[in-house]
């Protein structure tokens, strides 16, 4: 199959250039605060959105032209690896993510499902001999089926639990012989429609179990990639247990999970929670968390997850600060959770759908260091917290108050001062960072 030959290497060409085929600000060499952008920025490819997904939607059939559209069953899967590392190979990309479905057809019984995996993952894996593009993570779809109706490891049914505990042991097999870096479960079901007819400590307790097996057998058969919850508050479920960054950590606690799970932060989700996304990387980050990024945006007038391929500069500026200042992702990268709109239906917009999502975090990369490099934003925090520096603030942080001591204290106060949280001048200040980083200072 010849896939995408009229499209050559993407390479990096500048700010001015006007190839659309071209880098503009994604220079995978270049070195920011010690780590070259490739290495910093781990990006991924989505197998479901970029190779699976046929851009349908609730109200209309797929729209997408693709090189693999004549084939079906087996063979489309085949071909589709084929187009995959061709793709992979021309826009220069380390990483890549799929699910179980998003590479074989299910098939008419677990053992058939888990054969078709076993013949295209031998695949993958001669195909990844030759390529530079690794696994960045796999997942099981445990959410599309019908008998996932009631949840995967939270349904009501045991035999969907037991059903649903197989498949991770085999997406956990998968991982393991494709090197994958680390496993992801997004709990697509794991929430519930009304409490009318749900046992939600079962539900919970359940899930906590499901969990340990599965934290059990990756280190039974030796698979060392970091595991990953993905939050998200809604869709399909109206109640997900895992709504956010918060919840998930409260979860993880409560059933003793926390030194065996990191989150996998995706943009669309935080927003879909009533966060910004930064909000869910920071709170991450701060409890030692962070763990990897599904790189995507909302729509703001809708209000779902459109999954929009990430073109915000300042949202991606803004998660760039908090991972430059996680010390990057370790195990964990930016996957482009993302799909082309539907009106984008040519294999080339594949190709610029990426570009604009590379050029975006690469743009993010950039500004969001010399932010840090000048200390702009930390400055600011620095001079709005320094009372805890000295006097009482520093006796509170260093733990030498008491309720007695802070009302003797209180007591005493004639006038509390405040200095300004200064946030237009801040937003004047990134602007200028925006323009100078590549107009010229
Ligand atoms: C769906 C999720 C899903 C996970 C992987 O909203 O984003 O695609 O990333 O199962
Ligand atoms: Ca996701
Ligand atoms: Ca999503």
């Amino acid at each position: 199959m010849t896939a995408f030959n009229n499209i050559n290497q993407i390479k990096y060409e500048g700010p001015t250039s006007t190839n659309p085929y071209a880098f503009k600000f994604y220079n995978p060499e270049e070195v920011i605060n010690g780590k070259t952008m490739k290495e910093y920025l781990r990006f991924a490819v989505a197998y479901w959105h970029t190779f699976t997904e046929d851009l349908s939607d609730p109200f209309g059939v797929g729209t997408a032209i693709r090189p693999w559209d004549q084939y079906s069953g087996m063979d489309l899967a085949k071909a589709r690896v084929e187009a995959a590392f061709i793709f992979f190979e021309k826009l220069g990309v380390p990483y890549f993510c799929f699910h179980d479905v998003d590479i074989v057809p299910e098939g008419s019984s677990l053992r058939e499902s888990n054969q078709n995996l076993d013949t295209i993952v031998a695949m993958i894996k001669e195909y990844m001999k030759d390529s530079k593009t690794k696994l960045l993570w796999n997942t099981v779809n445990n959410f599309t089926h019908p008998r996932f109706v009631h949840g995967a490891g939270s349904s009501s049914n045991a035999d969907v639990f037991a059903y649903a505990a197989a498949k991770v042991k085999k997406g956990l097999e998968v991982g393991k012989e494709l090197g994958a870096e680390n496993y992801v479960f997004w709990g697509g079901r794991e929430g519930y429609e009304t409490l009318l007819n749900t046992d939600m400590k079962l539900e919970l307790d359940n899930l906590g179990r499901f969990f340990h097996m599965a934290v059990d057998y990756a280190r039974e058969i030796g698979f060392d990639g970091q595991f990953l919850i993905e939050p998200k508050p809604k869709e399909p479920t109206t109640h997900q247990y895992d709504f956010d960054v918060a919840s998930g950590y409260a979860f993880l606690q409560h059933y003793d999970l926390q030194d065996h799970f990191k989150f996998n932060i995706e943009a669309n989700h935080a927003t879909l929670a009533g966060h910004t996304f930064e909000h869910e990387l920071r709170y991450a980050r701060v409890i030692g968390m962070l763990g990897s990024v599904d790189a995507n945006q909302g729509h703001p007038l809708l209000g779902w997850d459109t999954d929009e391929f990430p073109s915000d500069l300042y949202g991606t500026t803004l998660a760039m600060f908090e991972i430059i200042q996680n010390g990057g992702l370790g195990k964990g990268g930016l996957n482009f959770d993302a799909k082309v709109r539907r009106g984008s239906f040519t294999p080339e917009d594949l190709f610029h759908a990426h570009i604009v999502g590379m050029d975006s975090f690469a743009v993010g990369l950039k500004v969001a260091n010399r932010l840090i490099e000048d200390r702009v934003i930390q400055n600011v925090v620095e001079e709005r917290y320094n009372s805890y520096q000295s006097g009482i603030g520093l006796d509170i942080v260093s733990g030498k108050t008491d309720f007695h001591k802070l009302e003797e204290y209180a007591l005493g106060l004639t006038e509390i001062t405040h200095q300004s949280g200064r946030l237009e001048q801040i937003k004047a200040t990134i602007n200028q960072y925006f323009l100078t980083t590549f107009v010229g200072k």
